[in-house]
């Protein structure tokens, strides 16, 4: 009784967020090629803020750790969660994530906004091996402790999200509010 439950709610739920991942980035859908140049835009975009050549982002940008006014631990786990998954800064705060792997699977850490995140871990589900080196997210191996230096510049919400194919859409993400 119970199995037959689930089987009825999880393709459901499945097919609510595989249309809300197409509604986020049509164009993108069927063309790979294209999500690559979106993919390498992105990057782009993650690199000009770093340098802050008034090239902010909606985010903020990459912070220098010696110039930091908080640290947030940040643990990630197996069962496709962040802890804290919510948290509020201040608009100026520089904040050093100390972020834990304490699965047994990769996962990562990634800062953007909603729309951007979903649409990359649309295009996660068909480059699976593609790893993050921009300066707003972090890649962790099982055990594995990173940091990640934020400097958060504008009041609103930034998102985070583990693009870990099949991890976003397992409900691994957070929201920082900024205040
Ligand atoms: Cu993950």
């Amino acid at each position: 009784m119970i199995r037959s439950h689930l089987a009825r709610a999880i393709p459901a739920q499945l097919a609510l967020c595989a249309a809300s991942l197409m509604f986020a980035a049509p164009a993108f859908a069927d063309d790979p090629h294209a999500m690559h140049m979106q993919q390498a835009q992105h990057a782009q975009q993650a690199r000009h803020a770093s340098h802050g050549s008034g090239g902010a982002t909606a985010i903020g940008e990459a912070g220098d750790e010696a110039r930091a006014t908080r640290t947030v631990d940040v643990d990630m786990r197996d069962t496709m969660r962040f802890s804290p998954a919510t948290l509020t800064v201040r608009r100026g705060d520089t904040v050093r994530f100390v972020v834990t792997n304490s699965g047994k699977l990769r996962h990562e850490m990634m800062l953007g906004t909603s729309a951007s995140l979903a649409e990359h871990a649309k295009m996660m589900q068909t480059t699976p091996g593609m790893s993050h080196e921009e300066p707003n997210a972090v890649t962790l191996e099982p055990g594995e402790r990173k940091t990640l230096v934020w400097h958060f510049t504008q009041p609103g919400t930034v998102d985070f999200a583990c693009l870990e194919p099949g991890h976003f859409e397992a409900g691994m993400r957070g929201v920082i509010n900024v205040r």
